[in-house]
């Protein structure tokens, strides 16, 4: 019998993805119950071309279910993923609740995909969207080199922060679209825009805004910290240096990264461009002469993680500079969601 599923949070940007990557990808499931709040619950959504009413969020909606997606803010996560694991399903849950967590492992199916059989809680966590943005192609070099530092700076789509920041950002956009005169002195974009900030700090249509997350000791951003820890995890490095700067840029969805990615022996461009085209998951775009680079414009609704602009730094041989970018509600969220619940399913239908 194919296993049942749950997603939870079947309304929200994340789980509007997940729905078009359960219908587009491999039917290994058999029942799909789509779970949401009570204020979502009796919408009827469409999912591998089947109408299916969403429920609300209740402890007996997991009775049967082999493997709940949670696609929802922390404290709902922290209190609902316990109760779908003691009802007998698998949580997969991409929330920053447990990620942390020792006795939760942190997967990503292209680099640890043997920590997702190791669960004592019966939750798996899926990594930020940030995170997951570089770590496919920094496994792929870490495998060959061994990786001992990274420095990142992101470029953070609106998405990453909901629907409520993609409203915020088209809104945005559409006051300050068709003045000339905007965004050269300094004011007048905040002035065009005037309140409504949505999720972020401070305007960001014509801006750049080097926050994400929420504020932690000595200046560190949530986010900043969530890149570090998360790497190190995946990675098995714990003593991983990292430092991360993080932006949120006036992009809809896909998330960037400048990587300078420094590791224990010598490498060479050319051979780093050889393993990332051989890696799964990965797609090179790297050529600059002919104006072809990841972005996020291109890379918006595909699954792979796009790298380029590979160099080796010219100060220091062991350290590669390269740009990613992805989708941060697919390989950041929903598809690394969809490809750790399908581990899961391979594991269960054998079993
Ligand atoms: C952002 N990466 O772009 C965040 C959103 O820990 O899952 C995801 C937060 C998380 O704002």
């Amino acid at each position: 019998d194919r296993p049942t599923l749950a997603v939870v949070g079947a309304t929200g940007a994340v789980g509007t993805v997940m729905l078009e990557l359960l219908t587009a990808r491999k039917n290994v499931w058999g029942e799909i119950r789509l779970i949401a709040s009570p204020r979502s619950a009796g919408k009827t959504l469409t999912v591998r071309g089947e109408e299916v009413i969403v429920q609300a969020l209740a402890p007996e909606v997991f009775d049967g279910v082999d493997v709940a997606m949670f696609d929802v803010p922390d404290e709902v996560s922290m209190e609902w993923g316990p109760i779908a694991a003691a009802r007998g399903a698998i949580v997969v849950d991409n929330s920053g609740a447990f990620r942390m967590d020792p006795q939760v492992p942190l997967v990503v199916p292209e680099v640890n995909p043997e920590a997702a059989r190791n669960r004592p809680k019966g939750i798996i966590s899926n990594p930020n969207c940030t995170t997951l943005t570089m770590i496919v192609a920094i496994g792929a070099l870490h495998r060959e080199y061994g990786l001992r530092e990274l420095i990142v700076a992101s470029y953070q789509a609106a998405s990453g922060a909901g629907q409520v920041g993609v409203d915020t950002l088209l809104n945005q956009i559409n006051k300050v679209a068709g003045d000339r005169a905007l965004g050269s002195r300094a004011g007048n974009v905040r002035q065009a825009i005037g309140e409504d900030l949505g999720p972020f700090p401070a305007p960001l249509a014509l801006n750049v805004v080097p926050w994400a997350g929420s504020l932690r000791e000595n200046g560190w951003s949530s986010e900043e910290l969530k890149v570090r820890n998360e790497s190190r995890k995946i990675l098995g490095l714990p003593d991983l240096k990292v430092s991360a700067t993080c932006v949120r840029v006036p992009v809809v969805t896909g998330h960037s990264l400048a990587v300078h990615a420094v590791f224990g022996a010598e490498v060479d461009a050319e051979e780093c461009n050889e393993l990332l085209r051989g890696a799964p998951g990965v797609v090179l775009v790297d050529d600059p002469g002919a104006g072809e680079f990841p972005m996020p414009a291109d890379a918006v609704g595909t699954d792979p993680t796009w790298v380029g602009r590979i160099r080796r730094a010219l100060d220091d041989p062991r350290a590669i500079d390269m740009f990613v970018t992805g989708d941060n509600l697919r390989k950041g969220a929903a598809l690394n969601t969809a490809q750790i619940a399908e581990l899961l399913a391979a594991e269960l239908t054998k079993s």
